[in-house]
């Protein structure tokens, strides 16, 4: 196994890659989830690999809603628990959330194996297994839920999630906080909170602004208030189309294109 140099330029990436192999090596990730963490980091590079203050924004909004809801479920898919499952685990702790494995590509082994994996990354209860709920309107494999879990949830974290499902949720009136890179996708574009940045990032950064408005239910408010997806979503567009490529903003400033 290949130790990667912390100060290789491309660190984060090659640090997140490996996750997504061992997570399909140890069979809780599927090979199409090579495939999507491909298009998530092309448009992570595209993004310049940061989080844009838009999807800070959001992260704080996502915090805020969690913190003010009666059932949040955070659900949890293959890519969700290679990536971070220590990170989902804190954010539920954080927030008194539900942790659900919910997959597009649901086998039973694979939602045993998730539990299992997310357990031994501290998680206590974790729901999936059950699956006597449902989401209705879509076929059974994509929409069976657990009817204590996400059935019954007021507020869903779904990362990573397919369109038809968010949609689907969204019908239930759920209100609902995706995790996606790509604008232009339809799950961010039905969320009330889309966040348009890297899960790795993403989830940390909602548990520190959730441990930051735990005690101060006048700006978990305005966080709420102030924050516009539509804008959130232009925003993430705009920065894509004028882009510099993953390059420090003062380099592309300079015009400097020769190591993009
Ligand atoms: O484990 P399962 O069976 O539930 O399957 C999970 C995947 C992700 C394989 C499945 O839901 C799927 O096929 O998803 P899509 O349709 O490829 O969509 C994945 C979306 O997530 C794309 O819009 C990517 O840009 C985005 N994405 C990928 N990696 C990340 C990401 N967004 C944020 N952070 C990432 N690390």
């Amino acid at each position: 196994e290949t130790e990667i140099p912390e100060d290789h330029p491309r660190y984060a990436s090659l640090v997140t890659r490996h996750r997504i192999e061992a997570g399909v090596e140890k069979g809780i990730t599927s090979k199409q989830g090579l495939i999507a963490q491909g298009r998530g980091e092309a448009f992570d590079y595209l993004l310049g690999e940061r989080t844009l203050p838009s999807a800070d924004a959001a992260e704080r909004a996502a915090a805020a809603t969690l913190l003010c809801a009666d059932h949040p479920v955070l659900s949890v898919n293959g890519n969700v628990a290679a990536l971070a499952p220590a990170e989902i685990v804190d954010l539920a702790a954080a927030v008194d959330a539900d942790i659900e494995v919910n997959l597009f590509n649901h086998t039973d082994e694979r939602v045993r194996r998730i539990a299992d994996h997310l357990r031994e990354h501290g998680a206590d209860e974790v729901k999936g297994l059950a699956g006597d709920g449902e989401i209705p309107g879509l076929d059974h494999a994509r929409g069976t839920v657990d009817a204590d879990g996400i059935e019954a949830a007021d507020v869903v974290v779904v990362p990573l999630e397919d369109g038809d499902r968010a949609e689907a949720l969204d019908a239930m009136g759920k209100t609902e906080i995706v995790v996606d890179l790509n604008p232009g996708s339809r799950s961010p574009r039905t969320a009330d909170i889309p966040i348009i940045d890297n899960l790795i990032r993403a989830v940390p950064n909602v548990t520190a602004h959730a441990r930051d408005l735990a005690d101060a239910p006048a700006s978990r408010r305005d966080a709420i208030d102030s924050f516009d997806a539509d804008e959130a979503l232009a925003e993430a567009e705009a920065a894509i189309r004028e882009g510099s490529f993953g390059m420090p903003d003062d380099a592309a400033a300079d015009g400097d294109a020769s190591n993009a």
